[in-house]
């Protein structure tokens, strides 16, 4: 018997505003990621106080205009993911190609008829898709109208959307995730929560964002549930692995604070139905006071818990409290501190696989409900030669040593149902708002600037996945 199930679910992950372009056409309205400006600076400009969801063409570029212009190549690039072997594929909905203005009353067909014809291109080739509801962007105009999801009205408009997709689409797709990365919120609020400026760092208005976000995919589950019994809807999480520096009890303590903040406390609310135990302490910690909870939220929530959960891992972190001086590590929008034992990333992320094999255990021995990493990769610069060969060779080296960590977790009894690693085709990045940070299986011609042709080549790596998914992950 080979180290992972039959079954399997082999595939790779992209995301609309990183991946489609076409952001004004098709009756697609403006979403938050239209106005998010590309380069280095993106994540300071987001973070700046000023930053109000304005498009600047004079300031900045903006790269998800284009994306890869997946809009119009889909077909091409669904062929090639069929050539890899590809038993699924992770996409996301534009919320703005279904409902322009996220308040509108009717859906926009065109943009219905857009994902129709995508699933049934992946129907053609047996790729199950697996759907992200939201994915890091939201109708522009429900962040300057209503102030994004600090505002309990997204919760209906949101159910709106969601309820249009799944009475869409149940026929063709029967894995959901609701939140992408859901607990990113914690660092970045601006991504998940259409947050800016004071609303953006007031842990108050975030926690309270939270609630709404709880609500609303609670309700999804339900919905879907009672819509069709075969629907899988999971949660999303951003996972890290944590390590305190030392047998320091204090830096011990601070690790678990840091792990139930961070990697648990929108898991274990979707996956276990309330609210855990330390929220009050991390009220404590932010100086909340309470949040406005609404008759039949807890019963909601309590009643309708995720049937699977899903998580990107790239990294992991060290939590010292005890040194001051402790050299920072970069990473996935969180910074922590640097782990001697680990090498980094040309973006000064720690590559980890045996903190995968962590991350699966703890997440599998806390809640006890199938796991699917749908985001693991490399970020990389990839040089490709004047016929755009890519030998990455540190990819293949990355994804290989986190699939041996996969299969050594199930062999420690993790129930692991699929794998999508990150960026399976180039795309733009959604840290630094650039093409050349690539993670893709497949090489996409297209520079910072914009310039190339977008044609699409097979990096080496392409090659080594189709053999890992033929041999069901024993070659590799
Ligand atoms: C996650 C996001 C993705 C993605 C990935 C890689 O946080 O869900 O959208 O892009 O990280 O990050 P980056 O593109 O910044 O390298």
């Amino acid at each position: 018997m080979g180290r992972f199930p039959e079954d399997f679910l082999w595939g790779g992950a992209t995301a609309a505003n990183q991946y489609e372009g076409g952001y004004d056409v098709g009756g697609k309205g403006l979403s938050t990621a239209d106005t998010m400006p590309g380069g280095k600076i993106r994540m300071q400009v987001m973070f700046s106080p000023e930053f109000n969801w304005q498009i600047e063409p004079d300031k900045y570029k903006y790269p998800n205009h284009f994306g890869i212009d997946g809009y119009h190549r889909y077909k091409e690039d669904i062929a090639l993911f069929a050539k890899m072997g590809f038993k699924c594929y992770r996409l996301s909905i534009s919320w703005a190609r279904i409902f322009p203005n996220g308040d509108d009353l009717v859906p926009n067909e065109e943009g219905l008829a857009y994902y129709d014809a995508v699933f049934d291109e992946l129907a053609k080739y047996n790729i199950e898709p697996i759907v992200t509801i939201s994915h890091y962007e939201m109708p522009l105009h429900l962040v300057k109208e209503y102030g994004g999801w600090a505002n309990r009205k997204l919760v209906a408009f949101f159910e709106r959307y969601a309820q249009v997709i799944l009475d869409r689409y149940h026929e063709k797709v029967k894995y959901w995730l609701t939140f992408n990365e859901i607990n990113s919120a914690f660092h970045f609020p601006m991504l998940s929560m259409g947050l800016a400026g004071d609303a953006a760092r007031d842990m108050g208005t975030v926690f309270q964002a939270f609630h709404h976000q709880f609500v609303a995919a609670a309700r999804v589950v339900k919905y879907a549930h009672e819509l069709d019994p075969e629907l899988l809807i999971g949660c999303m999480t951003l996972y890290a692995t944590s390590y305190a520096a030392d047998c320091n009890p204090v830096n011990v303590l601070a690790n678990e604070q840091q792990k139930e903040e961070m990697n648990y406390f929108c898991t274990d609310v979707q996956a276990r139905g309330e609210y855990p135990a330390y929220t009050d302490r991390l009220f404590k910690k932010y100086g909340v006071e309470s949040l406005e909870v609404e008759e039949g939220d807890l019963e909601v929530m309590f009643e309708n818990p995720v049937d699977f959960i899903s998580f990107s891992y790239y990294m992991s972190f060290v939590v010292n409290v005890t040194d001051p001086e402790a050299a920072k590590a970069a990473g996935n929008l969180m910074d922590g501190i640097r782990n001697p034992f680990l090498k980094a990333s040309d973006w000064g992320w720690q590559i980890d696989p045996l903190g995968l094999r962590i991350a699966l255990n703890e997440l599998y021995n806390r809640y006890e409900l199938p796991l699917i990493i749908v985001e693991n990769g490399l970020g990389a610069y990839d040089e490709p030669d004047a016929n755009f060969v890519v030998n990455d060779d540190y990819r293949i080296d990355y994804l290989r040593e986190h699939i041996e960590a996969m299969a050594d977790a199930i062999e420690d009894g993790v129930e692991l149902f699929g794998y999508t690693p990150w960026g399976c085709i180039d795309i733009v990045s959604a840290s630094t708002g650039e093409m050349s940070k690539r993670y893709g299986f497949i090489y996409v011609d297209l520079d910072d600037e914009g310039n190339g042709t977008a044609n699409r080549y097979e990096k080496k790596s392409f090659d080594w996945y189709k053999q890992v998914i033929a041999s069901n992950g024993e070659n590799l």
